[in-house]
């Protein structure tokens, strides 16, 4: 079915497809290896209606994920949530702006088993394409305004607050701390390549913190987000670069609206790819910075605090440090989270983010000054940007 080999065998895969759906026939099985955790497929089949559709079919990482029923309830609730306010809007986009959960035919809404692992799956959107690096401004400013307004949408989710799935997700402290426990143990002797790194990555901690610091003053408020905002978790229109819908829902959790922000500026103000092995020319581009900002300033409606604003510039250094602090630790614990192609490759992902960092920070006083400036002209064209949104 697909010349490259896949990770599942064709036999599990169609024996968990029967899981969810009865009858008709599967007509291709195709990997998406893109996603650093859970494994993909594209599964299309004619129904027994005669109908032929695509499915998204994802085996989830346990080790990653250990409490993968409450994060399926977490990734329910805000799904069926954005499907509601979806169906209400009169935009005709707002038909692809959901996902759309299939349960299994046991009625849980996911598949659990020793053998097969656990499974879930969800209608596949069409035309619609997710980017490493963002092609034009245009793409940034909707992949902004389309998380911006995610968020604004699940600002009135309705209780209880959703289940903390991994503890700590984005406690940048936390991770700088786990990666000095890993350094200090440096059980694949792999310490002595790295040097360089750390201390890169220890010259932005304070920098990197400064956010964290202002929400434990309690600043900055907690809010429903998504944690892993980055430019590939939206589709966007395969014609227009237009923001369709947001996807990978596994990390929706309490969180900062300057989590969601800062990894977009990680994903949409470079040009450089996530793992690129010449950090020497990354550059980072303003211009996209700017769409970025106006378009998440836009897709809130508003519901920003002036404090929240004043650190999105911050955001961008605190989650590439971040994730670059992940990369580092996953790479001296023998790279046991985040899947690798090739040995090395979350050193190089950890110098490359690195790198991207510290050019965040040569530019922190230009990108304040792009935020006030989209700020004003967010307050300005409110009426008609709230008025265009309400529908979508
Ligand atoms: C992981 O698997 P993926 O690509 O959705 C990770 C994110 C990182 C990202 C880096 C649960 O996301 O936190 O930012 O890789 N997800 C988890 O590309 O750890
Ligand atoms: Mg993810």
């Amino acid at each position: 079915m697909n010349n490259q080999k896949m990770t599942h065998s064709e036999e599990t895969l169609r024996n968990v497809f029967g899981k969810f759906v009865e009858g008709g026939k599967i007509e291709s099985i195709e990997q998406n290896r893109g996603g650093l955790i859970n494994q993909t497929y594209f599964i299309s089949q004619t129904g027994s209606d005669g109908v032929l559709r695509k499915y998204v079919m994802q085996c989830m990482n346990r080790h990653v994920f250990p409490k993968l029923p409450q994060l399926m309830e977490n990734v329910f609730r805000v799904s069926r949530h954005m499907e509601v306010k979806c169906k209400a809007s009169k935009n005709p986009d707002a038909k692809r702006g959901f996902l759309n959960f299939r349960c299994a035919l046991d009625g849980q809404c996911y598949v659990d088993s020793e053998e097969l692992g656990f499974w879930r799956m969800y209608r596949y959107i069409d035309h619609a394409v997710g980017r490493l690096t963002a092609t034009t401004t245009f793409e940034a400013y909707s992949a902004g305004k389309a998380f911006g307004n995610f968020q604004s949408l699940l600002s009135d989710l309705p209780e209880p607050r959703l289940h903390e799935t991994i503890s700590r997700f984005h406690d940048t402290r936390n991770r700088f701390a786990v990666l000095e426990e890993a350094a200090k143990k440096d059980a694949f002797g792999r310490l002595k390549d790295c040097r360089d790194i750390m201390e890169g990555l220890f010259n932005l901690k304070d920098a990197a913190l400064a956010m964290q610091e202002a929400a434990d003053a309690g600043r900055i408020p907690e809010r429903v987000v998504h944690n892993d905002a980055k430019l590939s978790n939206v589709l966007l229109d395969e014609e227009d670069g237009r923001a369709i819908c947001v996807i990978d829902l596994d990390t929706c959790m309490p969180g900062l609206a300057l989590h969601d922000f800062g990894d977009l500026v990680r994903s949409i103000c470079t040009d450089s790819q996530e793992d690129t092995d010449k950090p020497e020319f990354i550059r980072v581009r303003l211009d996209m910075f700017t769409a970025l900002s106006e378009g998440f300033l836009a897709g809130g409606r508003g519901f920003m605090l002036q404090e929240e604003k004043c650190f999105m510039p911050d955001a961008g250094v605190a989650l590439t440090t971040e994730v670059a602090v992940r990369f580092l630790t996953d790479y001296l614990s023998g790279d046991v989270y985040f899947r690798t192609k090739y040995p090395g490759h979350n050193l190089v992902r950890a110098r490359a983010q690195m790198t991207l960092a510290q050019k965040y920070m040569e530019v922190l006083p230009e990108m304040r000054a792009i935020v006030a400036e989209a700020d004003k002209a967010a307050g300005k064209s409110t009426v008609d940007e709230a008025a265009e949104i309400a529908v979508s």
